[in-house]
């Protein structure tokens, strides 16, 4: 059985968790990182020497870097339609998932660790601010992109959806001030209308 090593409530973990659901896998996760601890231990560290979390453990095979986790769930245990056969829209797939980690996570992460993981006399307003506008300014190329289309790649979800579906749930349930991108609320409604990403992405924010 599929092993997915990680507390619930980090976002790379909740990528990996609502993939595997989408995809009707069996999982076992294990708590660890944050509050859990673990992700310093000699053994843990062995399976993931960044320290970080996820990591997967699918039979003896072990594999960090969730969205290289994505991507194997997809091809090993999922194909159509979560991955797309046709390369050019697998491509498209790919850079809307390099999109999230290159030019969204950053930003996305300072938001939400200073809002939600630090404590309020000790947090980096200006730092926020900064992320926030950052983000700001990234959000409207998908709300663009959206435009005529469902899910990112185009009627039906697929890879692609998941880490900025992920990023979306932050993005719009933080107490932070957003532009109007009426596309991207649409798509992350109908992201909302699926049991797998109610089950593992909308959790409270913590
Ligand atoms: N690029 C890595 C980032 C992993 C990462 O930063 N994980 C965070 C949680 S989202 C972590 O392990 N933080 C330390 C902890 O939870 O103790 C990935 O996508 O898997």
């Amino acid at each position: 059985m599929i092993k997915v090593l990680g507390r619930a409530n980090s976002v790379n973990v909740m990528k990996v968790m609502w993939c595997c659901a989408e995809l009707g896998l069996e999982v076992e996760r294990i708590d660890l990182g944050g509050p859990f601890g673990g992700n310093k231990e000699p053994a843990y560290l062995k399976k993931n020497p960044n320290g970080k979390v996820p990591t997967l453990e699918d039979g003896d095979f072990v594999l960090w870097e969730s969205n290289a986790i994505l991507r194997y769930l997809v091809e090993v245990h999922g194909g159509e339609p979560w991955l797309p056969a046709d390369p050019r829209q697998r491509g498209l797939a790919n850079q809307w998932i390099d999109w999230s980690a290159t030019e969204l996570a950053g930003h996305m992460t300072v938001i939400f660790l200073q809002l939600h993981r630090t404590e309020a006399d000790q947090r980096d307003m200006a730092a926020v601010e900064k992320a926030r506008l950052a983000a700001a300014g990234l959000w409207p190329i998908l709300d663009a992109h959206l435009g005529d289309r469902d899910y990112v790649l185009g009627n039906t979800p697929t890879m692609a959806d998941i880490p900025v579906g992920a990023f979306a749930y932050r993005w719009f349930e933080m107490a932070i001030e957003r532009p109007d991108l009426p596309n991207l609320a649409a798509w992350y409604g109908r992201l909302k209308d699926r049991p797998a990403f109610r089950e593992h992405v909308l959790l409270p924010l913590s």
